[in-house]
C-alpha cells in the first residue's frame, strides 16, 4: 500500500465530530465511481462445524456482502477530532458484517460476536496490529484505532476465511458508495487534494482535485483493475 501516505496522527481530544457540513466558505466534490473490472469470485464460506445452532445460522447467511467502495481525501489540514461514537464491525453468520469500514483516526471500533460459536478478532497490519482474543456469543471487544493506515485487514483466527478491512483515515472527508453510484464530499476547505477510492476487490485509484470556495468540483473515478 505504498501508494498511500501513512501519517501517524494521535488525536487524544474526544469531542463530538459531525460529518463536515456545507458552508459558503467551503467547496464540495461530486462524482461517480465506475467499476469496469470484474469482481473477484466470492470466497466460499467456511465449512460448518457441528456446534448447536450453527447449521441453521449458516443457512441464513447472506449470499454476499454489500460492495461498498470508500471514497476519501488522503490528507486535509486538521486537526480532526475523533467522534465519541464508536464504529461497529459485527461478526455474524461467520462473516464480518461489512467488508470495508472507514473510520477517522482515533475512533474506537466495537467488534461484537453475534454467533453461537466463538470468534476472535485480530490484525497483522503494520501500524495498528492487535489481537483481541476469543469471545463467546454476545460479547463485544473494542479497539481504538490510533494510526492512519489503509487498509487495516481484520481476521478471525478460528475461521480463516473471515476477513474485513478497516480504513483508518486522517480526516472526516470520506464516504462509501456502491459501484456506479454518485458520491458527494461537502464542507471541504479550498485547496488541492488527493482523492482516493478503495475496495479490496479492485486496485486503489487516486486523482488530484482542486476545491474552490463555494463551488462544486466534479470528478469521476474508474476502478478498472482487479487487485
Ligand atoms: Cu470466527
Amino acid at each position: 500500500m505504498s501508494l498511500f501516505v501513512r501519517l501517524a496522527v494521535a488525536s487524544l481530544i474526544l469531542v463530538p465530530s459531525a460529518v463536515p457540513a456545507a458552508s459558503p466558505e467551503k467547496g464540495q466534490i461530486e462524482g461517480k465511481v465506475l467499476v469496469t473490472a470484474p469482481a473477484r469470485p466470492v470466497e466460499k464460506a467456511p465449512t460448518p462445524t457441528p456446534s448447536e445452532g450453527y447449521n441453521d445460522m449458516y443457512k441464513m447467511a447472506p449470499s454476499e456482502l454489500p460492495e461498498e467502495i470508500v471514497v476519501y481525501l488522503v490528507k486535509v489540514k486538521g486537526p480532526w477530532p475523533a467522534p465519541k461514537a464508536h464504529a461497529k464491525l459485527d461478526q455474524k453468520y461467520t462473516k464480518f458484517s461489512r467488508r470495508v469500514v472507514p473510520v477517522l483516526v482515533g475512533t474506537t471500533v466495537d467488534f461484537k460476536n453475534n454467533d453461537p460459536v466463538y470468534h476472535n478478532v485480530f490484525s497483522n497490519s503494520d501500524l495498528n496490529e492487535f489481537d483481541l482474543g476469543r469471545r463467546k456469543k454476545g460479547e463485544t471487544v473494542s479497539k481504538k484505532m490510533t494510526k492512519v493506515e489503509v487498509p487495516v485487514p481484520v481476521y478471525c483466527e478460528i475461521h480463516r476465511k473471515m476477513k474485513s478491512h478497516l480504513l483508518v483515515l486522517q480526516n472526516p472527508f470520506f464516504t462509501t458508495v456502491k459501484p456506479g453510484d454518485s458520491f458527494k464530499l461537502q464542507g471541504v476547505p479550498p485547496g488541492t487534494y488527493t482523492l482516493a477510492a478503495w475496495h479490496d476487490h479492485w486496485e486503489p485509484i487516486q486523482a488530484k482535485v482542486t476545491v474552490t470556495k463555494g463551488k462544486t468540483t466534479k470528478v469521476d473515478l474508474t476502478m478498472d483493475k482487479v487487485q
